[in-house]
């Protein structure tokens, strides 16, 4: 049975068997992700990621214009998709959430963020990479990772200038990410001079992808892009391999988990697939990272998909902003949110430029060897 001790000191009541105290401030984070349906894998990975922050900050203790605060964390499912994403942006605004860590999605990030603006409640994307987000002019919108623009262009020189593509076939999932980074990888495949011979689409569901890849394979790709979620991306490789498509597969950070070895079912060969994810680390910053995987690791017994430092690293910047102005108040915080520069995260250093997007980020490209991701290199 717990004991409750009530002492009054001056003014102040402690309340000292619950661990929380009567001058304490309880500041609630949300956090938005897919923890149901095909990435929920993802959706989990982004979740935990912001629940080791969370606990971190309330076993190290932070003070906050003089009060010690509590942080509890607001986690909502989105299930990936943009009606349900902007339902649990209105749950977290009218739960008086003080900033959101999310969406994963870009589809479920760029509607949801009007909702958190006309709030004034700041929103980080750890993982949503469609420019979009953050070019609609909200003050409250920030990203911590690079995005398509920079992502699929990258790939699409890498696939003409290093992989020698001279046939490459594009697929994307219409959603408003994938369909945006094979646009972007399309337009870096031309302005390297490259050339693309069939662009098809599925959608983020869809499970049979023998049409799009027959017809595909008449045009003998030896590089497939595919614009969407490790999710769809496993099974399409699957029926490569069963179509007889032996062609190099390319993606996003969408399918760059993980994940993806399992999702492939041993089809997957060495060397096969080449991915990027939108962000990484380089020399001496790689220790960090390292141990932060390892921590999760520990913490979680799963390996990090894709997103958790990124989550972590967004929660810690946002709590850093509302120390430094003393204030868990968005309205206080936001400006000192806005000016992060500098920050030393397990991801790198951030800072925000005016639209909210990392500053300078990087890029980290990645093929598997083994059923695991082997890092090929970080570009900027
Ligand atoms: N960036 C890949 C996954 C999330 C998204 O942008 O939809």
């Amino acid at each position: 049975m717990q004991v409750k001790l009530n002492l009054i000191v001056g003014a102040a009541a402690i309340v000292l068997s619950g661990g929380v105290y009567a001058q304490d401030m309880v500041v609630k984070i949300g956090h938005v992700a897919p923890t149901s349906g095909s990435i929920a894998h993802l959706g989990k990975d982004n979740e935990n990621g912001a629940r080791m922050a969370i606990e971190e900050l309330n076993a190290k203790g932070v003070t906050i214009g003089g009060k010690k605060v509590k942080f509890e964390l607001l986690a909502e499912d989105d299930a990936g998709d943009p009606k349900q994403g902007t339902a649990a942006a209105q749950k977290l605004v009218d739960s008086k959430v003080m900033g959101v860590i999310g969406h994963l999605n870009s589809g479920t990030s760029i509607p949801a963020s009007k909702i958190y603006s006309d709030a004034g409640i700041p929103q980080i994307s750890p993982s949503a990479t469609n420019p979009k987000f953050t070019r609609q002019g909200y003050k409250t919108t920030f990203r911590v990772v690079a995005d398509d623009v920079h992502l699929g262009g990258t790939l699409g020189r890498y696939a003409v200038k290093e992989l020698k593509g001279k046939s490459i076939a594009v697929i994307d999932d219409r959603t408003a990410y994938g369909q945006g980074v094979a646009d972007e990888f399309e337009k870096g495949v031309k302005a390297s001079g490259g050339k693309t011979v069939g662009r098809e689409f599925t959608s983020d569901k869809a499970t049979d992808f023998t049409a799009i890849l027959t017809s595909l394979k008449a045009k003998k790709p030896d590089i497939v892009f595919f614009g969407g979620m490790d999710a769809v991306a496993g099974p399409m490789m699957r029926q490569m391999k069963q179509l007889g498509i032996d062609a190099k597969f390319m993606g996003g950070d969408g399918i760059c988990s993980s994940e993806l070895p399992k999702l492939a079912a041993g089809t997957m060969a060495d060397g096969q697939v080449i991915c990027a994810e939108a962000g990484g680390v380089e020399g001496e910053g790689k220790k960090s990272m390292v141990d932060f995987n390892a921590a999760f690791k520990k913490k979680f017994n799963a390996d990090v998909q894709v997103y958790a430092p990124y989550v972590y690293d967004a929660v810690n910047l946002m709590v850093a902003a509302m120390v430094k102005a003393g204030s868990a108040e968005p309205a206080k915080y936001l400006p000192e949110l806005a000016k992060t520069a500098g920050y030393k995260g397990v991801t790198g250093t951030i800072a925000f430029d005016d639209k909210g997007d990392i500053k300078n980020g990087a890029l980290t490209l990645y093929t598997y060897k083994g059923g695991k991701r082997d890092q090929i290199a970080v570009v900027r």
